[in-house]
């Protein structure tokens, strides 16, 4: 009796870890020191989150791994659409995960992170994080 108890909690932790606790798919990118609706005084700092997925420097496609992109005042990308380089679509293609350079006009801005590959192919709205701020 008390093997099969034993064996019932085995079996119970094991599928816990299987769908629940360890193996969900919990992948995303998050501002770290930033919330949404903040107000910040340029030059400002963004530290860069991602989970489920690797840093790592642009030039070679690996599966699960990519680089942080910063979009201002636009939108996430599609799936394998290339993120566009300029002032406001900014890569950090040596696998950087902050930077404290910053500036924009004073106001409402949005700030949109996008995780891509090592080509700048976008992965998608499940890998990008758009917040709105207040630039003083
Ligand atoms: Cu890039």
């Amino acid at each position: 009796m008390l093997k099969s108890i034993t064996k019932l909690i085995a079996v119970f932790a094991l599928s816990c870890f299987i769908f629940a606790c360890g193996g969900g798919e919990d992948k995303g990118v998050y501002f770290v020191n930033i919330n949404d609706g903040d107000t910040l005084t340029s030059p400002f700092k963004v530290e860069m989150g991602v989970t489920g997925m690797e840093v790592e420097p642009a030039g070679a496609v690996n599966e699960g791994k990519g680089h942080h992109h910063l979009i201002i005042d636009g939108s996430w990308l599609e799936v394998g659409e290339v993120v566009p380089a300029d002032e406001k679509n900014i890569h950090y293609g040596g696998g950087q995960t902050i930077t404290d350079d910053i500036t924009l006009e004073p106001g409402t801005h949005t700030l949109t992170l996008q995780f891509a590959d090592g080509f700048h192919a976008s992965y998608g709205e499940e890998m990008s994080k758009t917040i709105t701020v207040t630039v003083e």
